[in-house]
């Protein structure tokens, strides 16, 4: 598909000319100009209100310089980020990412899509990003203390409980969240909800660790079930070992699924018998250890350097949970022709336009990341209704919560998708039943100048 509207494609062309070296972003937003065609030429309202002008350029930007000292006493200097995209329909919300990779195109590319996965939520919140460039690898837990204090030294005069609240993502567990949350309170003498992801007695909700990973087995299972499938008995592949990987390893076990492989960065294990969550949270949550390790727990598995190679596994559901354009065409070839049903994004932008254009091809089920792995973010809005409410709510009751908003998400997607006769895309679906919420929100408010 290419943009042939002239609306979107005028919009689109003057985006790539004032951001050429933005790849990312100019990725992220083609995809979903793409899929607003027909909504566009429905609606004359949204090109008579410039919605999609103001859409694609974010509201506000901010970088900073984050000077650190390291363990051996040198100043160190990063860069800091804080992309504030849209708030049409709520704070700015979207998580901090801490990766070496990180620069302006990637955190637009998050935050751009963060408004679209926030609005199919059904929750209060807009779309943000943020992050540095700050390696947390190798570094000792004083030095990503004294980092993550220096970045919230800049970032806590831009965000506030009800202005815009961070969370973590690539990087940024719960020990990052601490460092933060520990300096925005000395700063601005207030406990208050402006960050999620918090500590279980500090603040944070139960099932928030586990609920992108739960969140994406419950969307990956009703659009089985939609299908007359399910995981029941299921070979699955799972890229990453991060946050995300580990809990939706968990989750497609209980439902039946093998986990048969997982990565990093540096490769892939495969155990044929099944992965137990258990082991590998030991290995990244405790050890912080690469996945190569896992043989140390089970000799009987295989470990192949290079972390591409995953998609080679034949399996029957594919869930990339590791970084943006990490499944290519190629790859997508591979699963397809092993016999792949199904493949759900736990990661943002994980398949390329060219492994997506594959899988629909092929006809097989896919859920795209806007959908698939909101359950974090929706999490987090409720984590934030749990802080102004002053109360907790019990593991059951959030992970019921997640579990319906998944179906709900589905649901709303893949009836979008009917409705503008693209019947089962759900890529098209999820950005339309996104987009409708907040350009009615945009339209509704104003332009204000
Ligand atoms: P983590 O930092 O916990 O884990 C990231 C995992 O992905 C690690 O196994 C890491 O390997 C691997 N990885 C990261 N970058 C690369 C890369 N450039 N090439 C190959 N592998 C890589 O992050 P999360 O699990 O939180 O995030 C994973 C994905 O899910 C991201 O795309 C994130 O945006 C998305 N996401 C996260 C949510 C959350 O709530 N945390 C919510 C929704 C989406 P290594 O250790 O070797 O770097
Ligand atoms: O990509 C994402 O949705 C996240 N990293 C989670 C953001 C959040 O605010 O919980």
């Amino acid at each position: 598909m290419a943009i042939t509207n002239s609306y979107l494609k005028t919009v689109y062309d003057g985006l790539v000319q004032r951001n050429p070296e933005q790849k990312e972003f100019l990725q992220a937003v083609e995809e979903v100009l793409e899929s607003l065609q027909p909504v566009v030429e429905a609606r004359p309202d949204i090109q008579a209100n410039g919605v999609i002008e103001r859409l694609v350029e974010p509201e506000r930007v901010i970088m900073f310089r984050v000077p650190w000292v390291d363990d051996s006493g040198k100043v160190q200097v990063n860069r800091g980020y804080r992309v504030q995209f849209n708030s049409a329909i709520g704070p700015y919300k979207g998580g901090l990412r801490l990766h070496p990779s990180v620069n302006l195109s990637i955190l637009k590319f998050l935050g751009f899509e963060q408004i679209f996965k926030n609005s199919l939520t059904t929750l209060p919140i807009g779309g943000g990003k943020g992050g540095s460039d700050f390696d947390p690898k190798g570094k000792s837990d004083m030095e990503v203390m004294r980092f993550c204090q220096s970045f919230m030294t800049e970032l806590a005069k831009h965000i506030g409980p009800d202005t815009d609240v961070p969370a973590g993502d690539i990087g940024v567990g719960g020990r990052e969240i601490g460092y933060m949350f520990g300096q925005y309170k000395r700063l601005q003498n207030e406990f208050t909800g402006v960050l999620t992801g918090k500590a279980i007695g500090a603040g944070g909700s139960l099932a928030r660790t586990e609920a992108t990973g739960y969140g994406l087995c419950y969307f990956t299972d009703e659009m089985l079930k939609d299908a007359g499938k399910s995981f029941e008995g299921k070979n699955v592949v799972i890229s990453g070992s991060g946050n995300v990987a580990i809990y939706a390893t968990q989750k497609a076990t209980q439902l039946g699924g093998k986990v048969i492989a997982l990565s990093d960065s540096n490769g892939y294990i495969y155990d044929p018998n099944g992965i137990d969550y258990k082991v590998i949270k030991e290995i990244k949550e405790v050890k912080r250890a690469r996945i190569k390790t896992y043989l140390d727990y089970v000799p009987s598995a295989k470990y192949t350097e290079g972390c591409s190679g995953i998609w080679t596994i034949p399996c029957d559901i594919a869930l990339p949970c590791a970084t943006q354009n990490e499944l290519d065409e190629e790859s997508a070839k591979v699963l397809i022709s092993n016999g792949c049903i199904a493949v759900a994004e736990g990661a943002n932008m994980p398949s390329t336009p060219g492994a997506i254009a594959q899988f629909q091809k092929a006809g097989i089920l896919f859920g795209p990341a806007k959908a698939a792995n909101a359950g974090g973010v929706a999490t987090s809005a409720l984590e934030m209704s749990q802080n102004s409410a002053r109360l907790s709510w019990s593991f059951e009751e959030v992970d019921a919560k997640l579990k319906g908003i998944m179906q709900t998400i589905y649901k709303n997607s893949s009836e979008a998708a009917k409705r503008y006769g693209m019947e089962g895309n759900l890529v098209a679906g999820a950005n339309i039943a996104g987009f409708e919420k907040v350009a009615n929100a945009m339209i509704w408010q104003g332009v204000s100048y």
